[in-house]
């Protein structure tokens, strides 16, 4: 854990800011991802760009940051409420600090106490994990992660109250920055059980496969062979708003095998698929989604399972919300949804037919993964973008998509790197790291930050292996992961200003807030290969032309590209460059970028 003074870090930060407020052209940074030095330098800088940027009602989704956040695991504000609920049993219980599948006692009132942290790191929107009261507790895990929701309408008491949410919300205003709810339209908890699975009272296994209740086709339920769908006694009125405890009102085809119609049809391991197909659900799920928005007036929703709910429910959903939130002054309210594929014909289709805002972009995750983690070519990444067209509709494009590099289901892009067939250095771990950031943040897209991944985190795998605490945890196999650029383990408090990754993404949001057209900007490919090296593309706007141009290979690369524009000027250096009246070499150190803009 290295020393931290903080009236040192107030001084510099002070001074950084004054500094970045009164030089329009400061002296382009150094070429950030070539200096892959482990050790951390004492500079903490900090980027505030939610302040520079427009108005939080007035802004366009493409000037946003994401940090991605599991309030759980963050910083506990509060140990009052570590247990949950004292009042309703099923959201009651579930803490256990040392366990990777319990609760930890992080809180809303934790993660507005680190809103600063978040602002400095030039984050400007937060995505929470699912904050709706949850069953605490579902066989030997617990709801922590925030998918089992029981009730739509009130806050999680392990998180905190509706007040501490709204006060979230209302602090993070302030700093200019935005908050977006991740909700859940396919499922809520476990509560439904099966006669021919679960016996009569709801508690036996009598499934022919272990754990899995066999899924029963539209077909064969239509030819009367369905299963009997029960709510055990004592749990009748458990659910809110009350329509939700009719079993009616669910599939009930037993758990999805992820093929097929089952996908959508099927319980997502026994969580009670809600049966969307069905008008009065429509109408129910709309009206429980306007009540949050009204309630907690956020800055829009991040959808879960969004593949495994029929595309009918989506392109009624998607406009009636965002026009309702519209109507409340949430002019720029914005949704994406979570659709678990990487082809963009695929993904489109939920922006196009399913009237969509936008989805997250796996795809992207994808290109990412393939050139830096399999060391494919970088037309892994060309091809990837080359599909931009198919989400082209009247109201949305590809600019409009949220593009990450690793998440809480698939794990760490550290992790990726650690699990891949290359033996690899801490130093070109983190270089690897640095460079798919800034492709994340200045290809087209929104970026976001898994929470962690700026304290060098990685940890063991996917899902509960990935979702460490940054305040000190009591989980041994998250304490026993090697940090990147730290001597820290999770072990201790890692909410590091200092941090090489942390700073790292100080520098790529102050690049993103002095040049427009790296948010905004059309995107144009420039240059691929079949193999690591050389990857180029533009952004532009009407003002400018910028040239990105990064390296995926671990060694030196130079090519030359021939531009439409003259004199390009360097934003981030390369290790050369000349350029001819438009003819523009580069030559790019291993794992770096370089970004050159020409005025129009
Ligand atoms: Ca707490
Ligand atoms: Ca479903
Ligand atoms: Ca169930
Ligand atoms: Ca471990």
């Amino acid at each position: 854990m290295k020393p931290f003074n903080f009236n040192v870090i107030t001084a510099v930060s002070l001074m950084a800011l004054l500094l970045s407020a009164c030089s329009e052209d400061k002296k382009p940074p150094q070429n950030l991802a070539s200096s892959a030095d482990v050790a951390t330098s004492n500079a903490v800088n900090v980027a505030k760009i939610s302040t520079a940027l427009p108005h939080y009602l007035q802004r366009d989704i493409r000037d946003e940051v994401f940090y991605f956040v599991m309030p759980d695991r963050f910083f506990n504000g509060d140990t009052s409420n570590d247990n949950g609920s004292t009042t309703i049993a099923a959201s009651q219980g579930g803490f256990d600090p040392t366990s990777n599948g319990h609760y930890h006692g992080g809180d809303i009132v934790g993660l507005k106490e680190k809103l600063p942290y978040l602002q400095a790191m030039g984050i400007t929107s937060i995505w929470l994990t699912p904050i709706m009261r949850n069953q605490a507790v579902q066989g030997d895990s617990s709801g922590y992660h925030g998918y089992w929701v029981l009730d739509f309408t009130e806050i999680d008491p392990h998180l905190g109250s509706d007040q501490d949410l709204k006060d979230l919300i209302a602090a993070a205003h302030e700093l200019n920055m935005k908050v977006f709810f991740d909700i859940i339209a396919n499922h809520s908890a476990d509560v439904i059980k099966f006669k021919e699975c679960h016996g009569e009272d709801g508690k036996q296994w009598l499934g022919a496969t272990p754990g899995l209740c066999d899924y029963k086709s539209l077909e064969q339920v239509a030819n009367g062979d369905k299963y009997n769908a029960f709510i055990p006694a004592g749990s009748e009125s458990i659910k809110v708003p009350q329509w939700l405890n009719d079993p009616k009102y669910y599939h009930n085809q037993g758990d999805s095998t992820w093929q097929g119609e089952s996908a959508v049809y099927g319980d997502f391991a026994g969580l009670d698929d809600i049966d969307t197909n069905n008008p009065e659900v429509v109408s129910g799920l709309i009206d429980i989604f306007k009540g949050v928005v009204s309630e907690f007036k956020p800055d829009g929703f991040r959808i879960d399972t969004v593949k495994h709910v029929n595309m009918e429910f989506w392109s009624e959903f998607s406009p009636t919300i965002v026009e309702h939130a519209q109507g409340l002054g949430i002019e720029q309210f914005f949704m994406f949804g979570e659709v678990y594929d990487s082809t963009p014909e695929l993904l489109s289709t939920y922006t196009t037919t399913g009237n969509m805002q936008s989805i997250l972009d796996f795809a992207v995750q994808s290109g990412l993964y393939k050139s830096l983690i399999e060391r494919q070519g970088t037309d892994a990444l060309a091809e990837v973008f080359a599909g931009d067209h198919y989400y082209q509709d009247e109201d949305s494009d590809a600019s409009m998509l949220v593009t990450f590099t690793g998440n809480h289901d698939m794990g760490r892009f550290a992790y990726m790197l650690d699990a891949s067939d290359f033996v690899i250095s801490e130093a070109e771990k983190l270089a690897r790291i640095k460079l798919s950031n800034a492709l994340m943040y200045f290809s087209r897209g929104i970026p976001v930050v898994y929470y962690g991944d700026e304290q060098g985190f990685v940890g063991d795998g996917n899902d509960k292996d990935s979702r460490q605490d940054m305040m000190p945890s009591h989980v041994a196999s998250y304490n026993d992961d090697d940090l990147l650029g730290t001597d820290a383990s999770t072990a201790d408090d890692n909410f590091d200003q200092g941090h090489v990754l942390y700073q790292d993404l100080v520098s790529l949001g102050q690049l993103y807030l002095d040049h427009k057209a790296l948010r905004h900007g059309v995107q144009a490919p420039v240059y691929a290969q079949s193999t690591p090296g050389l990857y180029a593309f533009t952004r532009s706007d009407e003002q400018a032309q910028y040239l990105i141009v990064a390296n995926t290979a671990t060694t030196e690369q130079s090519q030359t590209f021939t531009m439409q524009l003259h004199g390009y000027a360097p934003v981030v250096k390369a290790k050369d460059k000349t350029e001819n009246n438009g003819v523009v070499t580069i030559n790019l150190a291993p794992l770096s970028y370089a970004i050159y803009k020409a005025v129009k």
